[in-house]
């Protein structure tokens, strides 16, 4: 085995430390004890990074579009000399904003730096743009609006120090597993310690929940409004906080006061009981120590921005913020989309959270970069950038780590902006993806583990990645593709880095250049970071910014902690909001609220998470969560499949009544596309509507309908080696261990089913070991393919969705040579022997199946930690202990 490498998990912005270590049988993946973000510990995501580690689907080499419109593989010389050159040609002809980058918060602060460096300063166009638009934006702007710069108050110690949590429109316990299971432990400890969801769903989050609020979809200012009414109300006001380190009080009182002054309104208001919301409000109102932690319920929203400050209003009349235990808390996205803002990655900023609407700090940026030219205005914001494509105003862009043809709202538009656009440049890790279908020219990007950088996480902890793997093929680093087309328009001296170290060093002096009190003073410094070599790089151990030079920094360790903020007046503004309900409504053709989010095992569009089979069996399908009675309504049953229609687009999923939605409300994950099934990217659904400060879009309220989706008959197939599935009329993919597993389903009727499955299997002899039965009668058909007495394939058919356990025929592909009752059970449909079944995986750590914990229930395990001794269920990364107790809580002892 090497020796271990002390790295960065490459998935959400709790920023865990991971020791990774490359074995002959693979790589050995643990956290690390000696970080500050998870002290050892991992989710569910993280300990299965090594099986995503693997050869298939990478982009190995650069590619071109030919003339016959295939890609074809070239050298770095040609791909990078096309690029330069096109892009050349049309900033010439049409101006710099003709062209753009779309970039992403997956890209390391090295990458992103030199991304914004190029564009901004050489480029001369700020249509540079991230995915962070999506996630991050509406927090950006609160901040930058309330604090004058985009600051997040709070660490995780904070958290746990707090008396209250309120966790508004945050799935923590799947989207931020580790930090969750801090909070978790910190309320073990401390049991007075009171946690408030806030989310119109019931989620894993609500578990550890003393009060859940569930508030009617985009209601948030609402509640807050109403909040800050209610504190003022009651007296619970810090005055000399107030008066001495804030501006624009009466301003926001007043609105809160007109639109939220009754508790009874603003129940009303949120459809929610009064009594629970005169207990949050309570609640809040005598507990000094409160974090209000919020993600994406908040900022993906047409009001996120005021969402977002209506939440900090709340703080600031309290006093609230810059001491321990208490603060507004944005919890970040990405791994490094705090890193992303660091350096200016949006449209609507500059580098080292300077702003490009300032000339002061144009010239600052200008003058350290000694660029030929800065932008003078803001560029386009995602949607809008994509809208440009669409119409021709730019001509070309350039992506870098992100999949808009997947994850932007309004998403078959982008298919057709990107078809028209002359010049589509993909960076990516993976060769077939959505986006890339697109590109005239791809670029491949070193993935995690080959690439070498640092990132920023939720608390501002800047962490080293670092490579402990060859760069495969001829991937590169997205730092080194930038800069080579930066030296080939002639700026080599500007460009002229040899390792990551450089480009850090420069961004660190950049966030200490000019910031004096006397010149354009801000809280992100880095000066205690600059002129580290290779050496001092490579070592770095996890840090927080603030990290000033010397002993005597000149801004305190905790944000507004001396109580200066960094607007012009060095006060905190209150921002007046009006409440205002979702820019879409429903109404009679689409009456339902798509709610989109993630599920615990996957992330994004799959692209990496989708090649663990540990990963893939939690949530194997796309599926569309309602209400019992909305399914009842829409005629619509469990288990079936759904079409889901907006006026944007449709997808068809499979319906689930889990009991966690409301009335009125839809969930549908966010993570398939193409790739993984015939028809289930839910960004065709999504509304493009966005927040008129942030630019974000109003992912969580899409107006909707659900309808049936009729079909003839419903199958599934598990095959050795992937199989072609055009014709079908509709097919989800999962990775299994040594397989692939299809669900089908289909609107045609079959006839000769046997003939149709060999010839889908490509089973041309005559003589193959081949099994199968078939009830016409019924329409129930099952075969299976046995090649040197391993098992090749096997398909079962039936008109229901009432098929055998997947589990279970999972199970018959590891081994070497199966036997003759797993032949009878193939035919009969049923496991020789019922413990072969351990049903779909609840436990994905330990791989522990539904029926086996129900089993285990049975048996007398009643309680998580019971369940936990006898089949280690819930012990590792925890993230399954909700679903473990809601089945203690749904299986009844047996009479
Ligand atoms: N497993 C997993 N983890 C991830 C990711 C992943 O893909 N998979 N992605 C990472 C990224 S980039 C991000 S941005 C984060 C996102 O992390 P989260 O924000 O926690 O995740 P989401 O599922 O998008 O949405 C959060 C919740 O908002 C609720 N919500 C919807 N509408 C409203 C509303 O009007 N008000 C309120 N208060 N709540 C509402 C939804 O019901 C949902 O439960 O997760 C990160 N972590
Ligand atoms: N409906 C709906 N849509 C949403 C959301 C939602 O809640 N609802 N959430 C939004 C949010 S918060 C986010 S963050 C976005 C995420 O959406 P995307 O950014 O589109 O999703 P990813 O799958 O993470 O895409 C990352 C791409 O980069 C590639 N990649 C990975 N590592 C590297 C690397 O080092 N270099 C390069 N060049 N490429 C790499 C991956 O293979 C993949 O193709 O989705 C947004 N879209
Ligand atoms: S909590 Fe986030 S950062 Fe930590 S291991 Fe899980 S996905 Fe990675
Ligand atoms: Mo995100």
């Amino acid at each position: 085995m090497s020796a271990p490498v002390r790295t960065t998990c490459p998935y959400c912005g709790t920023g865990c430390g991971v020791v990774a270590r490359v074995a002959a049988d693979g790589i050995a993946i643990a956290g690390d004890a000696a970080h500050p973000a998870n002290a050892g510990r991992l989710c569910v995501k993280g300990s299965a990074l090594g099986e995503t580690l693997v050869p298939d689907g990478r982009l190995l080499y650069p590619k071109l579009r030919g003339a016959d419109g295939t890609l074809q593989r070239t050298s770095w010389d040609t791909a990078l000399d096309h690029v330069a050159g096109a892009l050349r040609r049309i900033i010439d002809t049409h101006g710099p904003d003709a062209v753009a980058w779309y970039v992403s918060g997956q890209l390391l602060t090295e990458d992103y730096y030199v991304a914004n460096k190029l564009v901004k300063g050489y480029v001369g166009t700020a249509n540079i743009d991230t995915n962070s638009r999506l996630c991050m934006a509406s927090a950006v702007a609160g901040h930058q609006r309330a604090f004058g710069e985009d600051i997040v108050p709070v660490s995780y110690e904070d958290l746990e120090q707090a008396d209250l949590v309120v966790l508004v429109g945050s799935n923590t316990a799947w989207c931020h597993p580790v930090l969750y299971q801090r909070i978790v432990a910190a309320k073990a400890q401390r049991p007075q310690m009171k946690i408030v969801v806030v989310d119109p769903r019931r989620t894993a989050t609500t578990d550890i929940a003393d009060l859940h609020l569930p508030l009617r979809p985009g209601t948030d200012v609402w509640l807050f409004n109403g909040l800050l009414a209610f504190l003022h109300q009651h007296g619970v006001v810090d005055p000399a906080f107030v008066e001495r380190h804030t501006v624009g009080v009466a301003r926001a009182l007043a609105v809160a006061d007109a639109t939220a002054g009754s508790v009874r309104a603003v129940a009303s208001a949120c459809r929610i009981d009064t009594s629970a919301l005169t207990e949050f409000y309570r609640l809040f109102a005598r507990t000094e120590r409160v974090v209000t932690a919020f993600s994406m319920g908040v900022n993906q929203s047409s009001a996120g921005t005021d969402k977002v400050n209506s939440i900090i209003n709340c703080h600031l009349l309290t006093g609230r913020i810059g001491k321990p235990g208490m603060g507004p808390f944005s919890l970040t996205g990405q791994p490094n989309a705090m890193g992303g803002r660091e350096v200016g990655g949006l449209a609507t900023m500059l580098a080292a959270h300077l702003g490009l609407d300032d000339a002061r700090h144009r010239a600052l940026v200008q003058r350290f970069w000694n660029s030929p030219r800065i932008p003078t205005r803001p560029g386009l914001k995602a949607v809008e950038l994509f809208d440009a494509i669409d119409d021709g105003r730019v001509k070309a862009v350039w992506i870098m780590a992100t999949n808009p043809v997947v994850s932007l709202p309004d998403a078959d538009k982008v298919k057709r902006a990107l078809k028209k656009c002359e010049l589509v440049v993909v960076s990516d890790v993976i060769e077939h993806t959505d986006t890339t279908a697109y590109a005239h020219v791809l670029l491949p990007a070193l993935a995690w583990g080959e690439k070498d950088g640092t990132v920023t996480n939720s608390e501002r902890r800047i962490s080293r990645q670092r490579a402990f793997l060859p760069a495969p093929g001829e991937a590169r680093p997205d730092w080194w593709m930038l800069a080579e087309v930066g030296k080939r328009w002639g700026y080599a001296e500007a460009f002229r880095y040899t390792g990551p170290h450089q480009i850090f060093d420069e961004h660190a002096r950049l966030t200490a250049f000019g910031n004096t009190d006397d010149e354009v003073p801000r809280y992100l410094d880095l000066a205690g970071l600059v002129g580290m070599d290779r050496a001092a790089y490579d070592a770095l151990a996890p840090v927080c910014w603030p990290v000033a030079a010397g002993q005597a920094g000149s801004r305190p360790l905790r944000p507004f902690a001396d109580g200066r903020f960094y607007t012009p007046e060095r006060k905190a503004r209150f921002v007046p909001t009006p409440p205002r309900a979702p820019v879409h409504a429903c109404d009679d053709d689409y009456p339902l609220v798509l709610n989109t989010g993630r599920v615990r095992d996957h992330w994004h569009t799959m692209t990496r998470t989708g090649l663990s089979p540990r990963l893939a069996t939690h949530i194997a399908e796309p599926y569309v969560d309602l209400h019992p009675q909305d399914a009842l309504l829409c005629g619509v049953r469990e288990g079936e499949l759904a079409w889901v229609s907006t006026r944007w687009g449709r997808l068809v999923a499979r319906v689930r009544s889990s009991g966690e939605l409301p009335r009125r409300s839809v969930f549908v994950p966010i993570h398939w596309n193409a790739q993984y099934a015939s028809d289930a990217r839910v960004g065709a659904l999504c509304n493009p509507v966005v927040d008129p400060v942030s630019g974000e879009p109003e992912f969580k309220h899409t107006p909707v309908r659900v309808e049936p989706f009729a079909v003839r008959w419903h199958g599934f197939l598990l095959s050795r080696t992937p199989v072609p599935m055009q014709t079908l009329t509709w097919w989800t993919r999962v990775t299994g261990a040594r397989f692939v597993r299809y669900e089908l389903a289909g609107r045609e009727p079959v006839d000769d089913w046997a003939a149709c499955a060999r010839d889908m299997l490509g089973v041309g002899d005559a003589d193959a070991d081949w099994i199968e039965y078939e009830d016409r009668s019924v329409g129930v058909f099952r075969a299976a393919w046995i090649v040197d007495g391993r098992i090749a394939a096997c398909l079962f058919v039936s008109p229901r969705p009432d098929l055998p356990s997947r589990a279970w025929l999972s199970g018959l592909f590891v081994k070497e040579r199966l036997d003759d009752r797993d032949r009878i059970g193939l035919l009969v449909g049923e496991p020789p022997d019922r413990d072969a079944d351990t049903g779909p995986t609840v436990c994905a750590c330990f791989g522990v199946g539904r029926h086996a914990i129900v089993g285990a229930i049975h048996g007398g395990c009643r309680t998580v930690e019971a369940l936990g001794q006898r089949l280690r269920c819930g012990t590792n990364c925890g993230s399954c202990i909700p679903e473990l107790r809601a089945l203690i809580a749904s299986t009844r002892e047996p009479a």
